[in-house]
């Protein structure tokens, strides 16, 4: 009797599942003219963010979207609430940066519950908990160990002091950005013995507390020659900490960063900052050519890669117009 019981519910699952598909799949897309579209952000404290969430909302016109956006304030639990009430909202499709790599990882799967196609931007989640074409359909992203080991390269061309004792500002703890840039530096970095990594610390991905950490670090380290950060905003505190000190950024200490923002590039120009390695957030046409290729049935890889450009004294002064 049992037996009859399990073989009738597998005939049930696969009918409703239909030929070719498992349990695996993530949910699917309707072709429609309009979608209400979750886009989920996780704060707004920086140039970076807001740029990202405007090339939402500017996508919002031009691909005909409902969009509902939330910000969660630099909370991931307000974030994972933020995506509940998305759900409850009836959304087609979530667009979501996920702030940390695991506590995120309940707003996915609840998502794919749902019914709801999930693309992760801008950053990803734990990939041994969850994965691309299974919980999520894709990331849509830079390859940030790239983006650390393209800084460790150009710090090891252009670094012209014998040794270098290098502070490294890291980004949001337990994001992935801040874990892959990590890695990839610090791994391409310790290649050349002329380096050290005196102090490796977190500063949220902000200014303020960029400059802060800078501050600390420094009595610490007073001889510090080379500063490592994660993003743009760490680095512009960070000179401003470094200027505070009666130290010359740009001359004394060789700052080296990643994104590409409007204060970074002008850095450049000054002379203060020798590199940032971009990130772009110009995320919205990029979402919307994605969703209409899945809802087409299109196979989407489970990485859809932005490729990067590097910014230095060379070109920086070409592209500021153009920066945020
Ligand atoms: O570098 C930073 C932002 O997740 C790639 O997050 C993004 C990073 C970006 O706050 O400035």
């Amino acid at each position: 009797m049992k037996r009859r019981v399990l073989l009738t519910t597998a005939a049930a699952m696969a009918m409703c599942l239909g030929a070719g598909a498992t349990l695996a799949d993530t949910p699917p897309l309707a072709v429609k003219d309009s979608y209400r579209v979750g886009f989920a952000q996780m704060e707004s404290n920086n140039p970076w963010r807001i740029a990202e969430t405007k090339s939402f909302h500017d996508a919002a016109e031009s691909c005909g979207w409902e969009l509902i956006a939330t910000d969660a304030a630099g909370s991931a639990a307000k974030q994972v609430a933020d995506v509940d009430s998305m759900i409850a909202q009836g959304i087609d499709v979530l667009f979501l940066p996920p702030r940390e790599e695991k506590p995120l990882i309940p707003a996915v799967m609840k998502a794919k519950a749902a019914g709801i196609p999930t693309f992760l931007v801008d950053r990803s989640v734990d990939s041994n908990v969850a994965q691309a074409g299974e919980h999520y359909v894709a990331f849509l992203g830079s390859d940030f160990v790239d983006q650390g080991r393209r800084v460790a390269e150009w710090l090891i061309e252009n670094f012209e002091g014998d040794k270098g004792i290098i502070v490294e500002l890291e980004g949001t703890t337990g994001s992935s950005p801040a874990n892959d840039r990590r890695s990839g530096f610090d791994d391409r970095i310790a290649e050349d013995s002329r380096f050290e990594i005196v102090a490796s610390q977190t500063g949220d991905f902000a200014r303020d507390m960029g400059r802060q950490v800078m501050e600390t670090l420094l009595q610490a380290h007073p001889d510090v020659n080379v500063v490592y950060a994660h993003n743009d905003e760490m680095a512009i505190g960070a000179i401003q900490a470094l200027e505070l000190a009666g130290r010359k950024p740009g001359e004394d200490v060789t700052i080296v960063s990643i994104d590409g923002t409007r204060d970074a590039l002008q850095a450049i120009i000054d002379g203060k900052m020798g590199v940032t390695v971009e990130s772009s957030p110009f995320f919205g046409p990029l979402a919307c050519d994605v969703m209409k290729r899945y809802a087409s049935g299109e196979e989407i890889p489970g990485w859809v890669k932005v490729e990067d450009r590097i910014f230095t004294i060379d070109n920086a002064a070409d592209h500021i117009d153009e920066a945020y």
